[in-house]
């Protein structure tokens, strides 16, 4: 992609509004642009990494035996009013009436909807487990929405059901979701920690919080210090119960099982929530199932989130400097930037191009920085951008064949020929 017909609207300056560095970052290099408090419009270089980061939770879904399906956002009131949710969900829930003056709501999480399916198409227990998953955006009319799309009104979400004959069926659809997640955060060059969380309007009385450890977290955690022994790639909900770590909702100072001395703090961003509720929804929506006794039995349940624009910001949390982003590899928006110094001079452009076009047919992401700007400012919009490979090429560089090749992350440069730094990048 050349820069010259690309969209990125970088500022040089901090926007007033923004008060962490995801959001100062994400407006700053034209990722997002707000429509109205807590609603934004993912601009294309925002847009290709919210793409990755909805593949990575997508392939990890997959793999852990799940099927993907597409929700609508908009759902009936009836179906709320069938599990007991529509009054108590409160102001959060925005509803909507249609012409024929029914009732509407735009989908803060999709329980009731998943259920109903289940319900009208699932009648045998030969038919279990099922986990049914989508990616979405959702609507929370959030009392206080801030810090960008990381507690945004309207956000996407990748939702997962699972659907058991037996409690310990749901146990072992919950821990394949822990699994998942571990693997997914892993990809991504991040740890979240699953904590003991409260389940609020969902249900249920077992839940993990996954929380990516950061200052600007929203979240205190609060933990056993054994838990920093715990080995999050072989995690077990066995395991996980043994070990005391809860969410700042969750935490009763009084009953405590850790001494007050020991008991250590964090913040975090919560990025994911697991939930076992079990037949919470299945009764009242009719989900049960023919068991092999011949018996209807209502299914076992659990619902699995990830806040898949929330993780941009938390990426961004935990992978910047003071210039700017610092993208893993999984999910930056290009792979590298190609920076041609000078536009003006032949011979730096001839170069650049049939760079260019080497690196296209070698099918590697690159983002073409070929506009009429100085040096600095292309130095500048790089670095914030936070693609992890730079190549920059001036006009004496040009005449010689040769480059440098910047890493964003380490901040280390070395000059090479364009033929090896090529060599290097497709590897
Ligand atoms: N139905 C369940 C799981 S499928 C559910 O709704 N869980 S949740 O309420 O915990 O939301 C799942 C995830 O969505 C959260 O862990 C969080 O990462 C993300 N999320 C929730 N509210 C917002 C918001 N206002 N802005 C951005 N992300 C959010």
């Amino acid at each position: 992609m050349r820069s010259s017909v690309y969209f990125y609207p970088t500022l040089k300056e901090t926007p007033q509004e923004a008060h962490v560095a995801s959001h100062r970052l994400m407006l700053r290099a034209g990722m997002i642009a707000q429509v109205t408090s807590g609603i934004y419009t993912w601009l294309p270089l925002g847009l290709r990494v919210l793409k990755k980061v909805e593949n990575i939770i997508r392939e990890e879904q997959d793999r852990a035996g799940s099927l993907e399906v597409l929700m609508p956002t908009i759902q009936p009131a009836e179906l709320w009013e069938k599990s007991g949710r529509y009054h108590d969900y409160g102001k959060e829930m925005l509803r909507i009436q249609d012409r024929h003056e029914r009732e509407m709501l735009y989908g803060p999480t999709a329980e009731e909807v998943i259920t109903d399916i289940f319900a009208r198409f699932i009648k045998s227990y030969r038919d279990l487990p099922k986990r049914l998953y989508n990616i979405q955006w959702k609507f929370r009319d959030e009392i206080r929405p801030r810090f960008g799309i990381m507690r945004g009104r309207e956000f996407l979400m990748k939702d997962n059901y699972s659907f058991d004959l037996t409690p310990e069926g749901a146990r072992a659809s919950y821990q394949a979701m822990l699994e998942a997640y571990v693997k997914t955060f892993a990809r991504m060059d991040v740890t979240a920690i699953p904590v003991r969380a409260a389940t609020g309007p969902i249900g249920g009385d077992l839940s993990h919080e996954f929380q990516i450890l950061a200052e600007t977290g929203e979240s205190e955690i609060f933990y056993d210090p054994a838990y920093e022994t715990l080995d999050v790639n072989s995690v077990t909900l066995d395991r996980l119960q043994s070990l005391y770590a809860a969410s700042d909702e969750l935490h009763d100072p009084e009953n405590c099982p850790v001494p007050l001395e020991t008991l250590k703090t964090a913040r975090g961003i919560e990025v994911g929530h697991v939930f076992y509720f079990g037949t919470k929804y299945s009764i009242p929506l009719g989900a049960y199932v023919m068991g092999p006794d011949g018996k209807q039995v209502p299914v076992e349940m659990g619902s699995y989130g990830i806040g898949v624009s929330r993780v941009v910001a938390a990426l961004i949390e935990a992978h910047h400097d003071k210039a700017g982003i610092k993208w893993p590899e999984s999910v930056a928006p290009f792979k590298m930037g190609l920076l041609n110094l000078n536009v003006k001079n032949s011979a730096c452009v001839a170069c650049c191009d049939d760079f260019y076009h080497k690196l296209l047919q070698a099918d590697v992401e690159v983002l073409y920085d070929d506009r009429d700007l100085g040096s600095g400012a292309k130095f500048a919009d790089m670095d914030l951008i936070g693609l992890p490979w730079q190549v920059i090429v001036g006009p004496r560089s040009a005449e010689a064949g040769m480059c440098e090749l910047k890493n964003r992350r380490t901040g280390e440069r070395i000059e090479l020929s364009l033929e090896d730094a090529l060599n290097r990048i497709k590897q």
